[in-house]
């Protein structure tokens, strides 16, 4: 543990009897359940985000009563870090998650005894339920109830087809139809009937919950009745197209494609191969829209709009050959990162509207706590809350929304990401050996990308201020399994734990932090007296105010003692002053003739 700061000042006087001023007790308002909806791969292919060729009529409905999202970003393209991420409230990089696969790609190196979203809930008094997939690495002790995901088909295969042997493809690309199958014994709907009766169960019992349904698809293989995909006629749809002059041989460098590019010789696929292959797609994203559709049933029949949060979202986009050939997830287009969000809360008076601002699925977990009305999450969070967008979805908001990728195989970065208004900066790898600009109002589907772009400095300067927080170093990512709380990746003495806690004051676990510690180690506290007692002012220690949370337990604590022997800690009452300084209110009351007092930062 690095050695506190360590200061003293002699008090000369208090103000005589202060005047304690006790808030005035609010109404407590029970707090909302919270119906947490998400979706595997779904990209922005659906009808409430404009796409004519998508048949999601429920989607569209549940769009009816939310706030749809229409720049929402995932914060790493690939199910794993994406969802290790906004289940924590944590960016990838600071959790150590990222894309190797397997368990390599785990969501399990989360800093201990921080709550994941379902944890908080349930200390909040929520019984709380997982259906099908949503945590990547699920673990029945985070839950109340946990059924994991089972593959469910029915009826006799009609059709069976694979993408499997083309350029850009891998994996399980499977397409079955399946005749007279029933929509509700497919996977989604075996999730959708396992939360449905969870949510039964918890209004019998009077019980608030919160209650998460994975829906797998449009994740492959595509499994489909075909009373879903007969509803699509692969003839009409309208493919990805590759205009004059687009970049689409050289801006996208072969370390864009998963696979590599130029030594993937295998051939493409063929437009009829291509129609089938958005065929499977749109199916599976009809299917899922099926599976949703039930939900928002129940949620009409036991009026859950009134006393539940209900929010929606995918854990990454998909690439379908845009650019030639990209496909899948793992690359920084906009098809692969770009998801869908709506959240729809009770009482709100905005629905049925669109909010264009750049948000991140980072912003989920405050989001939800704050509409559902728990008390605020004690510790630092990455993103920020929405429930201002969510009353107003016009108003201004300017946080960059960032996200990364590494390499396939390893943990090496490849890509930082930021977007704020219509901008989106991706450089890599390593710093700007590689950057590009893209213009979404001019080009949406980020054909003519190059650097600047004709971007305004302004907004150059706010991107390039919000890739830098995301660590650009070799290895940055675990490979295995630390244990995150007790390491210190950038040896300055305070464990990545402590570091993320202290995220707001310019503390981070990959940035030596010895200067600003010796600072302030040096510097000296300003002593006040005030009316409520005496504050404590420390000039070296500052943070950004609109970073700060002053409910959170930052790993800080003040203490005081008469002669340097025995210390007693003072209560938890800190604070900003005007300058950003941290300020530290000292009501104990007790007067002392001499004072010191250290500051310690721990865990
Ligand atoms: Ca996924
Ligand atoms: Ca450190
Ligand atoms: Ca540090």
């Amino acid at each position: 543990m690095k050695r506190p700061g360590f200061r003293n000042r002699r008090i000369v006087a208090l103000l005589g009897a202060g005047l304690l001023l006790c808030p005035s007790a609010t109404t407590a308002k029970e707090p909302y359940n919270v119906l947490l909806i998400i979706a595997d791969d779904l990209n922005s292919r659906i009808a409430p985000l404009g796409d004519p060729q998508a048949i999601t009529p429920h989607l569209t409905r549940l769009a009816g009563r939310s706030v749809t999202y229409r720049n929402c970003s995932s914060q790493y393209a690939f199910c794993a870090p994406s969802r290790g991420s906004f289940l924590t409230g944590l960016y990838p990089w600071n959790l150590g998650v990222h894309a190797a696969g397997g368990n390599r790609a785990n969501g399990e190196n989360i800093v201990p005894g921080r709550p994941r979203m379902s944890q908080y809930f349930q200390s909040q008094g929520y019984w709380t339920g997982s259906y099908g997939k949503v945590e990547h690495y699920e673990r029945s002790e985070r839950w109340d109830e946990l059924i994991p995901r089972t593959t469910g088909i029915d009826g006799s295969p009609r059709s069976i087809q694979s993408f499997t042997g083309h350029k850009g493809i891998s994996g399980d690309t499977s397409f079955v139809i399946y005749e007279d199958g029933d929509p509700a014994s497919f996977t989604d709907g075996l999730t959708a009937t396992g939360a449905l009766g969870a949510m039964e169960k918890c209004l019998e019992r009077n019980e608030r919950f919160f209650v998460a349904a994975g829906f797998f698809m449009p994740h492959t293989p595509w499994l489909v009745p075909s009373s879903i995909a007969d509803l699509h006629d692969p003839r009409d749809f309208v493919l990805p197209e590759s205009p004059p002059g687009s970049y689409d041989n050289a801006y996208w460098p072969p370390y864009a494609y998963t696979y590599g590019k130029a030594s993937d010789t295998r051939p493409y696929l063929t437009e009829a191969e291509l129609r089938s292959l958005f065929h499977a797609y749109y199916s599976a994203v009809t299917l899922m829209d099926h599976s949703l559709g039930r939900l928002l049933d129940f949620a009409d029949s036991r009026n859950l709009w009134d006393n539940t949060v209900i929010a929606f979202v995918s854990d990454n986009g998909f690439s379908l050959m845009e650019h030639r050939h990209l496909y899948a997830k793992r690359n920084y287009s906009r098809e692969a990162i770009h998801v869908p969000m709506m959240i729809h809360h009770p009482g709100m008076r905005s629905e049925g509207r669109f909010c264009d601002r750049q948000v991140g699925l980072i912003d989920l977990m405050p989001t939800l706590f704050e509409l559902a009305g728990v008390d605020p999450y004690p510790r630092h969070l990455d993103g920020q809350s929405l429930a201002p967008l969510q009353e107003n979805p016009d108003m201004e908001w300017e946080t960059p929304a960032l996200s990364c990728l590494t390499y396939p195989n390893n943990s090496e970065p490849r890509f930082r990401i930021g977007q704020v208004g219509q901008w989106k900066l991706v450089e890599g790898p390593f710093s700007a050996s590689y950057r590009r600009v893209m213009n979404h109002d001019a080009d949406p589907y980020e054909h003519f990308g190059s650097f600047p772009n004709n971007i305004t400095p302004a907004d150059l300067r706010s991107l390039e201020e919000g890739v830098a927080e995301i660590p650009f170093r070799e290895n940055v990512f675990y490979v295995d399994k630390p244990d995150l709380g007790q390491t210190d990746r950038d040896e300055d003495g305070l464990p990545d734990e402590v570091e993320i806690d202290l995220l707001p004051l310019g503390f981070h676990p990959f940035e030596d932090n010895r200067t600003q510690l010796r600072s302030l180690s040096n510097s000296a506290v300003e002593l006040k007296s005030v009316l409520e007692g005496v504050t404590l002012t420390f000039p070296a220690l500052r943070a950004e105010p609109r970073y700060f949370r002053p409910w959170h337990t930052y790993p800080l604590s003040l203490q005081r003692s008469p002669d340097l022997s025995t210390w007693e800690g003072m209560p938890g009452n800190f604070r900003l002053d005007s300058s950003g300084a941290i300020q530290w209110l000292d009501q104990s009351g007790t007067i002392l003739d001499k004072a010191f007092y250290r500051l310690r930062i721990q865990p």
